[in-house]
């Protein structure tokens, strides 16, 4: 196998790193699972991403997996994409330090309202975690909205952590963060989502 293949699913983080490949211009096959048929746990894909997630990312050299790692990875691939300040150890780890923010805190925070079973087997709980999603994502809002430096969450240049950074940042609204006390948030996601190749990802992931 010598191109990459991406394994997607529509409405997922997996549109994050799916972003960073368009603002790469990256050559690469997609799949697209659906998760209401179950095919993240299929036994074909269970044999590319035995944690049966997406995203996950199909190379040469084997399945890359977990979005922090995906997205500096297509940054090195790809430093002509400028999608990361390759020379700059301390701006690269502060890029690093909100992908992880957004990978352990933001994403799991939000994974309370629907997937409750994986922490606890009873409803009353389920319920219960899903309650607090609104508390814990209008938490992560108000910090986001103390992390984005300038027109980009990096400041005046656009970075991989962008892309991931509007694809968590567009499930607030919907867990029931009132978007109106973010105002900063709210047109840095506008503006993220103006991009060409935001809008083919998104386009890509939903068609
Ligand atoms: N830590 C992983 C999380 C991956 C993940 O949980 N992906 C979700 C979609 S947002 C998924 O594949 N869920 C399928 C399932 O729970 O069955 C990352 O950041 O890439």
């Amino acid at each position: 196998m010598s191109r990459w293949t991406f394994y997607t699913a529509p409405g997922t983080c997996a549109l994050a790193t799916h972003i960073a490949l368009r603002e790469a211009d990256a050559d690469f096959d997609l799949v697209k699972l659906d998760f209401s048929a179950g095919q993240q746990q299929s036994a074909e894909y269970l044999r590319v991403n035995p944690k049966g997630r997406v995203p996950a990312l199909a190379t040469p050299q084997g399945v890359l997996t977990e979005t922090p790692a995906l997205l500096a990875f297509v940054a090195q691939s790809f430093p002509d994409a400028k999608l990361a300040p390759l020379d700059d150890p301390f701006a690269f780890a502060r890029l690093q330090e909100l992908a992880s923010y957004l990978a352990s805190t933001a994403h799991v925070a939000h994974a309370h309202k629907r997937r409750g079973a994986r922490w606890a087997d009873d409803p009353a709980a389920h319920e219960a975690m899903r309650a607090k999603v609104p508390e814990t994502m209008t938490a992560c809002a108000a910090y986001l909205e103390t992390q984005i430096a300038g027109p980009w969450a990096a400041g005046d240049r656009y970075s991989y952590v962008d892309g991931y950074l509007y694809t968590i940042g567009s499930w607030l609204e919907g867990d029931g963060v009132d978007m109106t006390r973010f105002p900063k948030l709210t047109a840095y996601l506008e503006r993220v989502g103006n991009r060409p190749a935001v809008q083919r990802a998104v386009a890509e992931a939903q068609a």
